[in-house]
């Protein structure tokens, strides 16, 4: 299995795909700060990308990605870390169980479901959901309450743009993320270490936020069953497990959603769940954490920051509120 990957992956030297990332990201931003028109430079920034992906063996399909300036200019983590280090408990608890066991999920034919407190509910076809809207480069740091943290290059748009299509109403106060929960297809669902289908939320604010990504693929392709083939919910200022994997649906409620991980550990996961390195978990500090691929003998750690380094973009959404109470 590690020898497949391996030599599965030979061709894509995580120290040359990082680089070149960045220095696209660096050209748009660039052109952005100068004034230049975004398009233009966004298209051309694209082509290079593209052109050099073509080496890129496929773990799915290619996606047809454009640069976003909301990318973070850290250094992404390597695919080969990205991919085979994962939470996905429906393949098992160890973080290589999902590489190893997630190849029997069945990522087509798949649909997601947009219903509840919405004007136009709609079963979106897997197909239809990429072709939504325009697909984004988004380079995000995300942080696992656990204590460590990674780099990675999503692909997707922001949940906004399917809100848009799905009109919610006045009454959509929350916003509920069913993912799939299929014996057959995912082992790990024996176990009862938490109850399936797993399940998360967000207050409609939070999903409406232009950080919020309904994303579709890391890398340039379409996600790997392992990081929850084929749609999933990136919320990069709060704790990883708020990131649904394999989402088959969307409904918005009135009332606060009640999540697989409260409801395994009240005491010890909220529903804000926001990377807060005041707020210490029950059984540890979340002052620090260490960043995936920085390991090793002279292993650094890392500050974590407030909302996970998006406090620009996020915070106000809790203004007035006691975020030690809402952890
Ligand atoms: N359906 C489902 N989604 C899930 C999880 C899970 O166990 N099941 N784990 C969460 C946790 S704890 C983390 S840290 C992230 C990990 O995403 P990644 O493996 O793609 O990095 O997925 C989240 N989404
Ligand atoms: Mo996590």
């Amino acid at each position: 299995m590690l020898l497949r990957s391996r030599i599965r992956h030979e061709p894509l030297p995580s120290e040359i795909t990082p680089r070149r990332l960045y220095q696209n990201r660096r050209t748009v931003l660039q052109a952005a700060a100068a004034g230049l028109a975004y398009w233009s430079m966004a298209g051309s920034a694209h082509a290079q990308s593209s052109a050099s992906r073509a080496t890129v063996p496929a773990a799915g399909g290619k996606l047809q990605t454009r640069p976003s300036t909301l990318s973070t200019m850290e250094k992404p983590t390597s695919y080969k870390d990205v991919t085979t280090y994962n939470n996905f408990y429906e393949f098992g608890t160890e973080k290589d169980d999902p590489v190893t066991y997630s190849k029997t999920l069945r990522p087509r034919p798949w649909t997601v479901s947009v219903e509840g407190a919405v004007a136009r509910p709609r079963v979106f076809d897997i197909d239809e959901l990429l072709k939504l809207a325009p697909l984004e480069e988004r380079i995000y740091r995300m942080r696992c309450v656990e204590g460590w943290s990674m780099v990675i290059p999503w692909v997707g748009y922001p949940l906004a743009e399917l809100m848009r299509r799905v009109e919610p109403t006045g009454n959509a106060k929350y916003v509920e993320f069913v993912t799939l929960a299929d014996r057959g297809q995912m082992p790990g669902i024996r176990s009862s270490v938490l109850a399936w289908p797993y399940i998360e939320g967000l207050r409609i604010d939070e999903a409406a936020n232009p950080l919020t990504l309904l994303t579709m693929g890391l890398y340039g392709e379409a996600l790997p069953n392992q990081n929850g083939a084929p749609v999933r919910i990136v919320v990069p200022w709060k704790y990883g497990f708020k990131s649904g994997k394999s989402l088959v649906k969307i409904r918005f409620t009135e009332q606060q959603p009640m999540t697989s991980w409260r409801r395994a550990a009240p005491h010890e996961y909220g529903f804000y769940s926001n990377v807060n390195p005041d707020v210490a978990h029950p059984r540890w500090s979340q002052a620090t954490e260490r960043r995936i691929g920085e390991d090793g003998f002279l292993q650094r750690k890392r500050k974590t920051l407030p909302f996970n380094g998006y406090a620009e973009q996020v915070a106000s959404l809790y203004a007035g509120m006691d975020l030690v109470k809402n952890y």
